[in-house]
Parts: C-alpha cells; structure tokens; sequence
C-alpha cells in the first residue's frame, strides 16, 4: 500500500461533499467472520447452491438437517464473536467527522452500527432480524435472541417438517398476525429489500466519492452500486486484498487488508484535517 495513494485519497475524502461506503464480506474477514468465497470461505464448507438459497437449504434439510444446524450454528457463532475492527472504527469516525454520509452494505452483520455508523443501508438484510412471511413486520432478536437460538439448536429435535416451518418454530410466531417469521436476510433468487435497494441507489447517485471496501464484486443487483456512482461522477477508491470485476472503473486502487488500510487512512486524515484546517 503506497503512502502516496494513502494522501491522494485523504485529499479526495477531504475535497468530498458527499462520500458513501460499499463494503462487502472483506470488511468483517479481520473480526473473524469468514467471506464467502476465496480460501476458507463460507462456501468452500457450505456450498452456496445448497446453503444460498431456501430452496437448497430445504432439501438439505430433508436429506441431511445436522448439517444445516450446522450451517446455521457456524453463522450465528461468528456473528456473535465478531467487534467491530479499525476498519469499521474509522467508518464510523468519517461519518462523526461528516464526511461519510452513508454505508451501503451487502453484510447481514451488524458491526457497521457496533462501529459508530448509524445510516447503514443494509441491502442483503441483517442476521439479527426476523421478518413475518405474512404482514412483514420485524423484529429485532439481539445477540441474546441469536444465543438463544444457538441453545435451542441443540436440544430441538427437528420433526420431520419442512424447512421453512422448522424455521418457524424456531423464530416464534409474528406478534402481530401469528405468520411464521423467517430470518431478515436476502438468499440468492430472492428479491433485494425495496426501500433498502432504492435508498442504496440515490446514494450511489448523489455522492461524488464511494469507498468500495471489501467485495468481490461478484453479485448482482448488489454489485451495481460502485458503477452507478461512477457513471454519476463520483472517484471510486477500491480497498481490497485482490483485483476484482470493480478494479477497472476504480480511480484509485488501495491493495491491502480494509482494518490496516482504512486505520492508516484515517490516521493520516486526522493529522491532514487538523493540519490543514487546524
Ligand atoms: C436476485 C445473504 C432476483 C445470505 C447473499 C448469473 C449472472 C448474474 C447474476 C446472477 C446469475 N445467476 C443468478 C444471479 C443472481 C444472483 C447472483 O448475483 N449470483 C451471483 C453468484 C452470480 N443474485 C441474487 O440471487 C440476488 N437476488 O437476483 O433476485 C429477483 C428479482 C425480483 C424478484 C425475485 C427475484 C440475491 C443476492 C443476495 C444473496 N445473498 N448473502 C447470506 O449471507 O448467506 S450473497 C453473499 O455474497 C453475501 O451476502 C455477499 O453480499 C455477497 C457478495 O459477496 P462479497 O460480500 O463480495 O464477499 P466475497 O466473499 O464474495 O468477497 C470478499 C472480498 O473481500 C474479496 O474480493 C476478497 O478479496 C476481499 N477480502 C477478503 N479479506 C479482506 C478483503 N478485502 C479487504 N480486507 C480483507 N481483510
Ligand atoms: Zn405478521
């Protein structure tokens, strides 16, 4: 990672009216909950055309539930480990500073909240969320409510009902309707959440610099957002390990862990900001 990047992206920040972040799963891999793809990855263990999508994880569950419990088991316990790490930390410390608007993020964790941001527009859902299938109405589960579901993995003896009914008796009944609540979070050939997507859009669209922090670019519509940034005008600045599909309308390229860079980053920005507008 070269200082000089480090200075031009400082000055870009500091220049901007309006920065927006895009991160993806690389942001959370330094708080030890592991991205999707790549060595060690989610799917290397749970492959996504089983575990992605209800409906392989319904047939999974028919043919083989201890290893769904599994799934679910190894997912909720790196949620429930995870802090937030310095590359959250600075997120939250840009927006403090009001030069970071907003983060659209294609996590369902929630260390972006833990660390210090507050418009997060989360658009693949949230792992701490129950949605009705019925009235969609919502519900917060917390970390007690992710432990609890842990504990009842367990002792739960899955009768042989169906995945999503499973599911439901898991999750309790929607307190408003008495539907069957299902876990707040988009799998693959699911439709994005309506107002998350459109509020990721406008921001795309009205900032003139976007932190691609994290992601392999790979899914979509999620992995439209940097291009439409860039198409609006806005100088991308990707933060990432490796080159991805997003590196080629990048204005400038930071190669590197998000936690060490974006901690560097923001060092260098208070020392800057202070200098220059001290
Ligand atoms: C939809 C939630 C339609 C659940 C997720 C063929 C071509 C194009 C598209 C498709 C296609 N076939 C199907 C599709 C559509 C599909 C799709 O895009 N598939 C891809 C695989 C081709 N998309 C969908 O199905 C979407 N829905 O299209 O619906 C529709 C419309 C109307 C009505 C009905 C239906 C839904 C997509 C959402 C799926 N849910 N997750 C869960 O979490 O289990 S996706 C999952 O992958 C994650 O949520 C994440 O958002 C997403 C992308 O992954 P990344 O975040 O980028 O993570 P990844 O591991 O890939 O990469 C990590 C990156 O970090 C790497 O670049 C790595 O180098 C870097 N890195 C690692 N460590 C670090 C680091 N960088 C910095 N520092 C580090 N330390
Ligand atoms: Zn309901």
């Amino acid at each position: 990672m070269e200082e000089k990047d480090l200075e031009q992206v400082v000055r870009g920040l500091l220049r901007a009216k309006k920065a927006v972040a895009f991160t993806g799963a690389g942001i959370s891999a330094e708080s030890g909950i592991p991205t999707f793809r790549g060595e060690g990855g989610v799917w290397d263990k749970y492959p996504p055309s089983r575990f992605g999508n209800l409906l392989g994880l319904s047939w999974e569950w028919l043919v083989n539930p201890g290893r769904v419990k599994d799934f679910i088991k190894d997912v909720l316990e790196a949620f429930l480990q995870a802090q937030p790490n310095p590359a959250h930390l600075a997120l939250g410390r840009l927006e403090a500073l009001r030069i970071l608007k907003s983060v659209i993020t294609q996590n369902i964790d929630n260390l972006h909240e833990k660390g210090g941001c507050h418009k997060v527009i989360k658009i693949h859902g949230s792992l701490d969320r129950a949605r009705c299938s019925r009235c969609g109405a919502l519900r917060l589960m917390g970390d007690q409510g992710l432990r609890e579901i842990v504990q009842s993995l367990g002792i739960r003896k899955g009768r042989r009902v169906g995945f999503l009914k499973w599911l439901g008796y898991l999750l309790g009944e929607c307190e408003s309707c008495g539907g069957r609540m299902r876990p707040d979070i988009v799998f693959f050939y699911e439709a994005l959440p309506m107002d998350a997507w459109s509020q990721a859009m406008a921001e795309a669209q009205s900032c003139d610099l976007m932190l691609v922090i994290g992601t392999s670019g790979i899914v979509y519509p999620a992995a439209q957002i940097p291009f439409l940034a860039k198409r609006a005008g806005a100088e991308i600045v990707e933060i990432n390990q490796e080159v991805s599909p997003l590196s080629r309308i990048a204005t400038y390229r930071i190669e590197g862990p998000a936690g060490e860079t974006m901690g560097k980053l923001f060092s260098l920005l208070e020392s800057k900001n202070f200098r220059e507008w001290g």
